[in-house]
């Protein structure tokens, strides 16, 4: 920052300038006045007063991105899963005790205002929370990157638990208005639908299409004690014509409205990660609509200073998270050669230059593929863009590796068996110079198994950029209690760079720094024993070990193998109550997908046991059981700092990196996982020792598959396991329908139990012995706590938007001197 900048910002920074602004906003921007504002008032009154701050660094970082002709970063991504921005902002500004007394001066209690900003959820999980961190980041290094998405009216539902059943409710998040973006009329593109194709002369038109428009909304995204801000630019469907006028004039006035409403649609609502093909069409609608509007923006961007499509690929880098944006990639085609007449050759080549692509996820069902008849009828010329993109890259093979007809099917973009699907990852691979996996492992089966065909055919083009988590976020503003400690102990400049965590390995033989450390834990495991006594009326001891599993509900995260062992365990304690136990509060999270059922049901199995201990005499405080509601990035801001241990227990090979098992190392939990996605990588980083391994590696899983897994014989070997499986089946949890379970037994027993359950079991519980003795210690396991928080400077985002920085996109940080 330059000192003219930090002179301004320091005017701006103080109580009364705060003061001053909020007073200011809520009569000019709210439009009340102090004495009938409400709460949410204050919270828009003081939000506008942050973002004021936020705009005149914004416009300083626009200004120079122009004036250096940078290079831009275009990160496409369908979720973003923002959370709150207020407190956030405040850090980055540096300006949160000052905001907190000049509220305090109008009377008013931050901690309130700030726990009724409603999250920006429009995410479902992982994905979209990791391209949240990487706005983050980008922001904090200066390099210019945008984020591109859909301003979905609706965000991921909210999860209620009705009788220990999730009941989803939807997610209307701009209820109370948004004073976090900028809407931008002024920036809208057509989106054409439907129609078909004419050759004209030389060129192609796209003709008598139906039409939607793209409004930019933008949103801007702070850095981290840095003037250099990015941009967050949502689009947002807006009918191409208010109403359907002949419809009006003939007096239909109904439908005329529907028309609009319909057109609308594209932008309603985030879809949930289970959708089935009904209802898909309005998916591919989407992902087209935010493609389109974002490709134009980004030709009319580079236009601006550049007459010729000569240097686009030098200027211009387009990441794909996933391949929900993959149309991008024709979208483009068509604009340069249809539109701007660029020559097909020319276009495909700097094209080939600016794409790189994120696979997130080896699970076979995962992976997008659209059929050709919808894509025939929605996007006709796209697809013949696909289908000559699609005969050159065989054309390509064949001469390059000579005819093999069966390697040729298998990579053909359009799979021809059945009915007709184009591969969307195929395209993705094809059309970028870069593909990356999401850790080591993760990387290192996408060229061995899925995409191992396009790994010999492009070797170079492969890598791995292990996930990240933004520190800011997840340590700093989560856990004040455990930053402070550190700030005291190594200074602050660990938020900007996290390697400086490795300073606490001195101290972690420091009689008081362990106490210390220990106490900010305890003042975590406080405030969320507090808030769940207070939300939930669940009651418990904070000294006891507090065991976490919060991500999404899916099969091969395996909370069935958890639950599996807290049966036992209860099993255990009631055999035998008088035993020393270590007291464990045993805590899920979690959303299920709306249509799976098993997932459901693997809630409500939750649900039951928990009743069942929590209200046995015998038990106490031995054991409890707690699902906590409405998982998301709020929720976990609560509850992670409070974890002691952190349950990363998926079956080998199906995680592709997780980033939950991040955050929870960070705040100084312990790790009980399988060596799977980053876990391995976590491993290393934080010692075999300060961590607990269990279960079948990937390869093993492999093998034991090969040599034919039998899963009824372990359960009828193993007594332990053969009564809690027992128990689940014949209605131990469930009196009221003894039936209710049936089908998770089977599924473990005698349908094959796909994520191989029953195989870790017996190693899960051994782990989970070791994990008690170590809890009996708690010098021990404070010491270990501690190398986990200090090994984890790897894991900032800002190292992996680093080397995306370097290694994929070539762009550099903005010189904001
Ligand atoms: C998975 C599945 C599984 C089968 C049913 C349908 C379905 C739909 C979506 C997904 C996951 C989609 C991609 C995703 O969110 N992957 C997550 O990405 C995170 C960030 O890279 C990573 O940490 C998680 O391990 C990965 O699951």
């Amino acid at each position: 920052m330059t000192a003219v900048d930090l002179e301004f910002d320091q005017l701006n920074s103080t109580v009364d300038a705060l003061r001053r602004s909020i007073s200011n906003r809520m009569m000019y921007g709210v439009g009340k006045d102090a004495v009938t504002a409400r709460p949410h008032d204050w919270l828009h009154a003081a939000a506008l007063a942050v973002r004021d701050r936020l705009v005149a660094r914004w416009m300083k970082t626009t200004r120079l991105q122009y004036e250096q002709d940078v290079k831009r970063v275009y990160y496409l991504s369908m979720e973003f899963l923002i959370g709150r921005t207020f407190t956030n902002a405040l850090l980055a500004l540096g300006i949160y005790e000052p905001m907190r007394e000049a509220l305090a001066s109008l009377g008013v209690d931050m901690e309130v205002l700030t726990d009724m900003e409603p999250d920006a959820a429009l995410g479902n999980g992982g994905l979209g929370r990791l391209a949240a961190c990487f706005l983050d980041s980008m922001a904090t290094l200066g390099i210019p990157g945008f984020g591109y998405g859909i301003r979905y009216e609706y965000g991921m539902f909210r999860q209620q638990i009705v009788n220990g059943e999730q009941v989803e409710a939807p997610d209307y998040w701009l209820r109370a208005g948004n004073p976090w973006e900028f809407p931008r009329s002024e920036i809208q593109y057509l989106v054409h639908f439907g129609g078909r194709t004419v050759q004209r002369g030389e060129h192609v038109e796209w003709i008598d299409t139906e039409h939607v428009n793209a409004m930019a909304y933008d949103t801007v995204i702070p850095g981290y004690a840095t003037s250099a801000t990015n941009t967050l630019r949502l689009w947002s469907a807006r009918a191409s014509q208010e109403l359907d006028l002949s419809a009006f004039n003939r007096g239909d006035y109904r439908s005329a409205v529907d028309a609009k409403t319909m057109s609308e649609n594209v932008s309603r609502l985030l879809y949930p990660d289970d959708s089935t093909p009904a209802g898909r069409e309005l998916r591919l609608r989407q992902e087209y609509f935010f493609v389109s509007a974002t490709m134009q923006d980004l030709i009319r961007r580079y236009q601006r200073t550049h007459s010729t499509f000569g240097r686009f690929a030098e200027k211009v880098a387009v990441h794909l998270n996933d391949t929900h944006p993959v149309l991008a990639i024709p979208e483009l085609m068509r604009l340069l050669v249809d539109v701007h007449h660029v020559p097909w050759d020319k276009a495909w080549h700097q094209i080939q230059q600016m794409f790189s692509y994120t696979n997130h996820t080896l699970m076979p069902e995962a992976l997008e593929t659209w059929d050709v008849e919808t894509l025939a009828r929605l996007l006709p010329r796209h697809l013949e863009i696909i289908f000559e993109i699609n005969a050159q890259f065989l054309k390509h093979v064949s001469e390059q590796s000579g005819h093999d007809a069966e390697m040729i099917r298998r990579i053909s973009l359009v799979d021809e068996y059945g009915q007709r699907r184009v591969r969307m990852a195929y395209l993705a691979i094809v059309a970028s110079q870069k593909v990356n996996g999401v850790s080591k492992l993760h990387s290192q089966l996408m060229t061995r198994d899925i995409f191992a065909d396009f790994a010999r055919i492009y070797p170079d083009r492969f890598t791995n950029v292990t996930n990240g988590i933004t520190p800011r976020r997840w340590l700093a503003q989560a856990s004040p209690s455990l930053s402070l400690l550190i700030d005291e102990q190594i200074g602050t400049h660990w938020r900007r760079d996290l390697f400086e965590l490795e300073k606490l390995r001195d101290l972690r033989n420091d009689s008081a720094f362990i106490d210390a450390f220990r106490e900010a834990k305890r003042q975590n495991k406080l405030r969320l024993a507090q808030h769940l006594a207070h939300h939930s009326k669940v009651h418990f001891d904070p000294e006891a070990l507090f065991d976490l599993q919060v991500k999404r509900i899916h099969e091969y995260k395996r909370q069935l193998l958890n639950v599996l062992h807290v049966i036992t365990r209860y099993n255990q304690i009631r055999e035998n109550p008088q035993r020393d136990w270590v007291p464990r509060v045993v805590m899920f999270a979690g959303k299920a997908a709306s249509a799976y059922r098993m997932a459901k049901t693997i809630i409500k199995l939750i649900g039951d046991v928990s009743e069942k201990v929590n209200n046995d005499p015998l038990i106490g405080d031995r054991l409890k059981v707690v699902f906590v509601p409405n998982y998301g990035v709020s929720v976990a801001e609560l509850i992670i700092p409070a974890a002691d241990l952190s349950e990363q227990i998926s079956m080998a090979g199906t995680e592709a990196s997780g980033t939950g098992n991040m955050k929870l190392a960070l705040n100084g939990a312990l790790t009980i996982g399988t060596m799977d996605g980053a876990n391995i990588e976590i491993c290393d980083a934080v010692g075999r020792e300060n961590i607990f391994i269990f279960g079948h590696t990937a390869d093993e899983v492999d093998g034991l598959r090969a040599a034919g897994y039998r899963p009824r014989q372990l359960y009828e070997e193993n007594p332990e396991l053969r009564m809690a499986l027992d128990q689940i089946r014949s209605g131990f949890f469930s009196p009221d329908d003894p039936l209710r379970f049936a089908d998770i037994f089977h599924t473990l027993v005698d349908w094959g139990d796909h994520y191989m359950v029953l195989a870790d079991f017996a190693a899960f519980a051994e782990a989970q012995k070791e994990v008690d003795e170590r809890f009996r210690n708690p010098r021990a396991w404070t010491e270990s706590a501690i190398e986990n928080v200090a090994g984890m400077g790897q894991f900032s985002s800002d190292r992996t938007i680093g080397e995306y920085a370097r290694n994929i996109w070539h762009v550099k940080p903005l010189d904001m001197s």
